[in-house]
């Protein structure tokens, strides 16, 4: 897949682009026994959360090492419908995996994700330059009842906000702090929620501010996101940087793959 360069133009202009169903219902199929396979997994890159303790977060699917490491996912991170439009947006052939984590808020319990930029946490890590992109598949339907994730069209322009940290659900995060939030709400365009079938996608820049709410539904929302980064943006070192599942020091520049990498890679997992 090559981006047209009204859509390069587009992300620039908004911070996002949107793609309904970008893989097939085979692909997403094989990435959801992936995501079944590695929840069952007990590690410090399963974060889990609730009375049920339901996965909240997985991280470094994309990996070949790793207690998480999945091929069929590291596949599709190789895809040029993935690779290519990242490296698109980011104006940038040499990029890399910053890390992927796959969000499964659970049906009922699981919970929300307050309005934030992923680039103070990635600044944070040592990055300087916000030249960061985020690709997200959702791997069930996404829909406003179950905490889908919604933009905040042209805040990437806003440049990092001041955020505060915010501890009140299993994943501590960087979050906007409500009164600068209120102010964004009136001076951008309305949210847009990223819903559609599974196998939808969205593309978004590390300043775009957004969110998601608590999953009142009563089945699984499941997310993947890979975010990448320039390798000439690498991070500077940092003190006690994070662990590599989400400050990846595996900086060699990624290569486009085959575009049906999934459907090999699950050839292989059920063989
Ligand atoms: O899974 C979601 O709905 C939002 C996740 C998110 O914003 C993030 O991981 O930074």
């Amino acid at each position: 897949m090559e981006l047209t360069p009204e859509q390069v133009k587009q992300f620039d202009r908004d911070g996002f682009l949107l793609f309904p169903n970008l893989f097939s219902e085979e692909e997403v199929g094989i990435l959801r026994q992936e995501t079944d396979r590695v929840s069952q997994i007990r590690s410090e890159m399963v974060v889990r959360e609730g009375e049920t303790e339901a996965v909240k977060i997985m991280f470094r699917l994309h990996e070949t090492d790793g207690e998480t490491a999945s091929p069929a996912f590291r596949a599709a991170a190789h895809t040029p419908r993935i690779l290519r439009a990242a490296q698109q947006c980011l104006h940038d052939d040499d990029v890399y995996m910053h890390h992927s984590k796959l969000n499964m808020k659970a049906a009922i319990e699981g919970s929300a994700w307050m309005w934030h930029q992923d680039f103070h946490a990635w600044h944070l890590d040592g990055i300087a330059e916000p030249n960061m992109a985020t690709m997200t598949v959702v791997l069930t339907e996404a829909t406003p009842l179950n905490g889908c994730m919604y933009v905040l069209p042209g805040s990437h322009k806003e440049g990092r906000s001041d955020p505060r940290r915010d501890e009140s659900t299993a994943y501590k995060l960087w979050v906007a702090k409500t009164p600068d939030m209120k102010e964004y709400m009136k001076k951008y365009p309305e949210p847009v929620p990223i819903v559609g079938g599974a196998g939808t996608a969205a593309l978004f820049h590390c300043n775009l501010l957004h969110a998601s709410g608590h999953n009142l539904s009563a089945e699984d929302r499941w997310q993947i996101f890979f975010c990448f980064n320039q390798c000439k943006n690498r991070p500077a070192d940092v003190e006690n940087p994070r662990p590599d599942y989400v400050r990846s020091r595996n900086w060699t520049p990624l290569t486009i793959a085959a575009d049906d990498g999934i459907v090999t890679a699950g050839r292989e997992l059920t063989a």
